[in-house]
């Protein structure tokens, strides 16, 4: 399935890759091999970068920065459309490396390429409206505007559950904001990080730019904390873990660089007495077992009204019951396999605390046996608090698909509930109610606390078109839709004198 996707891409002889890899290559410091989630058995093997050749693509890329700035807003924007377009005539083949490397379902690993795709859309009209604002001077015969311009070579740091799509958040406003972009993929997921950057690079130097993409593979001590600390990198653009989060913040902000961190989510749905059950059992679902619950907008906890709960979690026992696990590459498979042997033992240990804080088990709990591929496979999971509500591990973001359940009577105490996570990344409310919705979404500020709100549809799965992203430990930066992109260029605000005579701001008299 790799080699014939990469080959369809034409990238079977890219330097990087070794589709064979030698016997001793797990002893092999200059390369990391990759194993598929579905097999659990290494399927290819990469070359590393060390110090001199992590110098070398930081160089390139200060280098190709100097000339991009320098191509107008809307022609970069032409660029990234050819870019868009090659992402949309190989949106099968990168599905595909996606579904080898980190097990995600066929659709899911091709919505992933839509997102890209999206974004890249996106970007290309964003190109024309790089818009500053102009303000009223306070002092005749004065202007004053302010004006986006270019930042410089971006370090974007991804995770293995969006191995592409976050790039291009990423790399695409990134680029028609007249940057360029190094990108340090997770080891989990570098292959597909190869042909995505590939891709682009490739498009990109067809049309005379050399090095607007750039990847960096590498160790955290050899390339991801050099990258942190590259003050070459004016802005660091990172998404995965909190404990990777509060490293980079802590680093980035030693050199007063700029951080923008996107980081995990223990994200709540409401279900109130009133909502739609059907509707919200089939959202939940999704949100909470797709991607076999590993994405930082997974559906962690459930928050039910107590006079529906009941009939709630039938609904959702039913469901789970039905979901077909397996190869994610098959038609039919809805939750494949986790991406490896670590997030197993993650998923048992959250269970197994679980029981011991009185939690029960309602569905699933174990790993779960697939006959012929012996991979990272559980069993999607729901589990239900103890009568007091009580249920510690429920703070914590175990990336699985567990789900554990809460009542409530009154929905201000779900509210609290729902925001008493250190994360503030997503959230959603079930109801028919008109003010409980806008209850929840507040304009004081009381209502949810996360970066994303939800009302009748699960925490996951949100359009390109918004910023993305949280609060709280979640880090607060927001990417992609929306005005994400001044995250990007740096803003400078011009006040002009044509009136001839000098006069000082608030009044001031200096003669
Ligand atoms: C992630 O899990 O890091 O909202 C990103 C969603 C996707 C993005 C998830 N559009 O679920």
């Amino acid at each position: 399935m790799l080699r014939q996707a990469l080959t369809e891409l034409g990238l079977t002889g890219h330097s990087r890759v070794l589709l064979d890899p030698p016997a001793n290559a797990g002893a092999d410091s200059t390369l990391a091999l990759v194993h598929s989630p579905t097999t659990g058995k290494p399927i290819a093997a990469v070359k590393l970068d060390d110090e001199r050749s992590y110098n070398a693509a930081i160089g390139r890329s200060a280098e190709a920065f100097k000339r991009w700035r320098e191509v107008p807003a809307p022609v970069r924007g032409q660029v990234v459309r050819a870019i868009g377009n090659e992402f949309r005539a190989s949106k099968k083949a990168l599905g595909a490396i996606i579904t080898a490397e980190v097990g995600k379902i066929t659709s899911e690993s091709e919505g992933e390429v839509q997102e890209t795709i999206d974004i890249a859309d996106f970007a290309v009209g964003l190109s024309r409206q790089l818009y500053g604002l102009t303000m009223p001077s306070e002092r005749p015969g004065h202007a004053m505007r302010e004006q986006w311009l270019p930042l410089g070579p971006i370090g974007v740091i991804s995770a293995f559950n969006f191995p592409n799509a976050v790039w291009a958040w990423n790399a695409m406003l990134a680029a028609v904001c007249g940057d360029t972009t190094v990108w340090k993929p997770s080891l989990l997921a570098p292959i597909t990080a190869i042909a995505t950057n590939a891709i682009a690079q490739r498009v990109a130097s067809a049309m005379g730019h050399e090095d607007l993409f750039t990847l960096v593979i590498g160790r955290d001590d050899v390339v991801g904390e050099r990258l942190i600390a590259d003050a070459r990198l004016p802005l660091i653009s990172a998404t995965g873990s909190c404990r990777m989060g509060k490293r980079v913040g802590e680093v980035v902000a030693k050199r007063l660089g700029r951080s923008l961190l996107e980081l995990g989510g223990n994200n709540a749905a409401i279900v109130h007495e009133d909502a739609d059950l059907d509707l919200a059992a089939r959202a939940i679902l999704f949100a909470a077992v797709g991607t076999c619950g590993q994405r930082c907008t997974t559906t962690r906890r459930l928050i039910a009204h107590e006079k529906i709960a009941d009939a709630l979690v039938a609904r959702l026992v039913k469901a789970y019951s039905s979901v077909r696990i397996g190869d994610p590459a098959a038609e039919g498979t809805l939750v494949g396999p986790l991406v490896n042997a670590r997030a197993v033992e993650g998923f048992a240990a959250a269970v197994a605390a679980a029981k011991l804080q009185g939690g029960t088990i309602l569905v699933g709990g174990e790993k779960h046996a697939q006959p012929g591929l012996p991979g990272h496979f559980v069993q999607p999971t729901i589990i239900r608090a103890p009568a007091n509500n009580t249920l510690p591990i429920a703070s914590e973001e175990t990336f699985a698909p567990i789900l554990y359940v809460f009542t409530y009577r009154d929905p201000e105490e779900a509210i609290a509930m729902q925001n008493s996570v250190a994360q503030g990344l997503s959230s959603a409310i079930f109801t028919r109610s008109a003010g409980l919705a806008e209850r929840f979404l507040s304009p004081a500020g009381t209502g949810s606390d996360c970066g994303l709100a939800y009302v009748n549809m699960g925490t996951s799965g949100a359009e390109i078109g918004g910023a993305f992203g949280g609060e709280k430990e979640t880090g607060g930066g927001r990417e992609s839709g929306s005005d994400s992109w001044k995250a990007y260029m740096r803003r400078q605000t011009c006040t002009i004198n044509f009136s001839g005579k000098l006069e000082l701001a608030q009044g001031i008299r200096f003669e």
